[in-house]
């Protein structure tokens, strides 16, 4: 039997409704020919809104809580088990092409990284270097988005081949000397990293099949996260006067925690939030913005996504041309999403409405996944790496916190995750906000502070009507409802986890003890427990259903929610450079 290849492909970024399948202001023919021939996915989740902790849960099938990547500027630990290496057991090539960014730009000597200054830019380390990388045998990297200094690596040896002697004259000082590049990216469309990335997928692609040998390739995009800029004819194949802008919608914030409001400030103060080895705060600044110059942004944002969609159609054209169509499991999504004046917000952050973690999805296997539908079932990319090995017929690690999804992609079943979560450890204690979906309702939680978000996603579509101070029941409901998922993903701990430091000490608490009381959790029944020591030693009361003392069971949820969130393990401090 021909074994199964599974290709994947990202981009970086990229809001959920930016395909037109679903968007008739953009055009992405490549993939909505992928979406007719697969299914498309209407409510994916990244675990995560930014690039390091994300990636790393696409490779692990764990969350950042758990992989220890929990914020930008941290590294995936070396020794935590990747989805590759498993694929390499099991007699696979595995290869990634473009953007990595498991670790920082910034190495230290206790943190060393492969991604950071000045190795990026040595191109006699890159010349001899293509792996193993994080369970990838084979790897062709660079770490700019458009014109980035932090260009180097595989793309500008690839850019020197091809002839581009000259390539310093597209991006920006100090390693370019162009700083003055705006929308319109003057390199040639040729020698931009979509080429670059098409180009090398399809070469590896070709090579493992002349070879015979089964794959595991990861194609991983740079755009469209900014810098907006992009080569002609792309920069202007979107009228900015005939696009939707959207915007703020007054009074929106009014129930909304403190950051939502101050980024409608003109000069907000967010230096609460700093910490020590905290690094930068994305998205805690102003917001505000002039709305001609956002739909300038958006008109290229867009031509970014259309001019990576030809490159995408590249690579899946070809690798149908090979006749791999039949055997090849195809997913495309992005790592995180974008605002573009949603909720008065620009870019990402510390926001976890719809527009910033949701992911545009499409799965396509033939004779599998259902050709032409749509599914709104949950979705989360921490599920990526245990499906891709379920629908490869491999064994899934138990320490994979994610489950296997392939009867719900192949539309077996309709019954398949009752929630999904989202962490965002922005900072290690000032600003770490985790959020619980389910069909329904989204509850957004902030460690140790009293404010959240609590949406009605079936009512209110669009998050305006922040229902966390109106309705203190279903609060309450669904931070128990929270609390139980939380418990229930620990994973079994690996040798190698069960030796970092502080990794066992947050797995976990199950009991918590406050003035009188103390609450357990029985996980073997998915069970609580509430007893007052005080007039009840021997524990012979269960007092958690008792109506009388449904505050102090909601006090005594949420504190153990945020005292597991506390103990989470911070193996190292955030670095500079993301
Ligand atoms: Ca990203």
């Amino acid at each position: 039997m021909t074994k199964l290849n599974v290709l994947l492909i990202t981009s970086d970024q990229q809001h959920w409704n930016t395909l037109g399948s679903l968007n008739p202001e953009i055009q992405t023919p490549h993939l909505d020919k992928l979406a007719d021939e697969g299914t498309l996915f209407t409510r994916a989740y990244c675990p995560n809104p930014t690039c390091t902790p994300t990636r790393a849960c696409l490779i692990t099938g764990k969350y950042p809580s758990q992989n220890g990547a929990y914020s930008l500027g941290t590294k995936l630990p070396e020794d935590e088990p990747t989805v590759g290496e498993r694929f390499k057991e099991a007699g696979y090539q595995t290869a990634l092409v473009g953007k990595a960014h498991f670790q920082p730009l910034r190495g230290t000597e206790e943190f060393p990284s492969l991604e950071s200054y000045p190795l990026l830019q040595d191109f006699t380390f890159w010349q001899d270097f293509e792996g193993p990388f994080y369970g990838f045998d084979h790897v062709e990297l660079t770490r700019n988005h458009t014109d980035e200094a932090h260009v180097g690596q595989h793309y500008v040896l690839w850019m020197e081949e091809k002839g581009l002697t000259n390539w310093r004259d597209y991006f920006r000082s100090p390693t370019g000397n162009n700083d003055s590049q705006r929308r319109k990216w003057l390199i040639p469309e040729e020698y931009h990293y979509n080429a670059w990335i098409a180009e090398r997928t399809n070469a590896l692609i070709s090579d493992f099949k002349e070879k015979d040998e089964p794959f595991f390739m990861w194609a991983s995009f740079f755009d469209p996260h900014p810098d907006y800029l992009v080569p002609e004819p792309w920069d202007t194949m979107y009228d900015p006067e005939s696009i939707t802008v959207p915007q703020v919608v007054p009074g929106e914030h009014d129930k909304n925690p403190p950051a939502h409001q101050m980024t409608q400030q003109e000069n907000p103060d967010f230096s609460g939030w700093e910490e020590i080895n905290g690094n930068a705060m994305h998205g805690y600044h102003s917001h505000l913005h002039d709305r001609d110059e956002l739909a300038k942004n958006i008109a290229t944002y867009y031509g970014m996504i259309s001019c990576m969609d030809k490159y995408i159609g590249r690579i899946v054209d070809h690798l149908d041309a090979l006749g791999l169509a039949e055997n090849t499991l195809v997913v495309f999504t992005s790592d995180h999403g974008h605002y573009f004046g949603q909720h008065g917000l620009i870019a990402k952050g510390a926001f976890h409405y719809d527009d910033g973690i949701k992911v545009p999805m499409i799965a396509r296997l033939p004779g599998q996944i259902p050709a032409g539908q749509r599914s709104d079932t949950l979705q989360t990319l921490v599920d990526y790496a245990p499906t891709f090995l379920g629908y490869c017929g491999l064994d899934i690690p138990d320490d994979m916190t994610g489950h296997n999804q392939q009867a719900i992609w192949n539309g077996d079943s309709t019954i398949g995750r009752q929630h999904v979560i989202v962490e965002n450890r922005h900072q290690p204690t000032t600003l770490y906000l985790k959020t619980y979906i389910d069909d329904r309702y989204k509850l957004t939680v902030y460690y140790n502070r009293a404010y959240g978000e609590l949406f009605d996603l079936k009512a209110d579509p669009n998050e305006l009507n922040n229902l966390w101070q109106d309705e203190p029941e279903l609060r309450a409901a669904l931070m128990e409802k929270f609390l139980t998922a939380e418990m229930l993903k620990e994973e079994p701990l690996s040798d190698a986890a069960k030796a970092r430091p502080n990794k066992t000490a947050s797995m976990y608490i199950k009991s918590y003890n406050s003035g009188p009381y103390q609450m357990n959790y029985h996980p073997q029944e998915a069970r609580y427990e509430l007893f007052n020591l005080i007039t009840d030693p021997a524990k012979t009361v269960n007092l958690w259903d008792d109506a009388d003392y449904a505050d102090i069971r909601a006090k005594m949820v949420q504190a153990l929610l945020f005292g597991r969130m506390g103990m989470e393990p911070v193996w190292m401090p955030r670095v500079a450079g993301a």
